[in-house]
């Protein structure tokens, strides 16, 4: 896979959620715009965004995913088309 530019992911390498969706990531090699809630400043980045603190959380084209569950179904589906090519 690639780097995604359309995609960031707000997170917290403490939060087991997190932890599942960064092992899909690893486990497929899709990377993109990271941001690690833990430095100031960057969950009031998520708030202003997606109306809530909760990590993980995939923007995509600036649009909040919440639920690990449904960002990695979401990644399924990029690794998917990319596969088809
Ligand atoms: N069901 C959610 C649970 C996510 C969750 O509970 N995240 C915690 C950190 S481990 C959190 O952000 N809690 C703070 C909050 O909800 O504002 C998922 O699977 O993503």
């Amino acid at each position: 896979m690639a780097y995604l530019s359309n995609l960031t992911l707000f997170y917290k390498p403490a939060c087991p959620y997190c932890q599942k969706v960064l092992a899909y990531m690893e486990e497929q090699d899709i990377a993109c715009e990271m941001k690690d809630t833990r430095i100031p400043g960057v969950t009031d980045e998520l708030v202003a965004i997606g109306g809530k603190a909760q990590v993980p959380c995939l923007i995509i084209d600036g649009e909040p995913m919440y639920e690990s569950d449904d960002i990695i179904q979401y990644l399924r589906g990029v690794v998917v088309t990319d596969e088809l090519g």
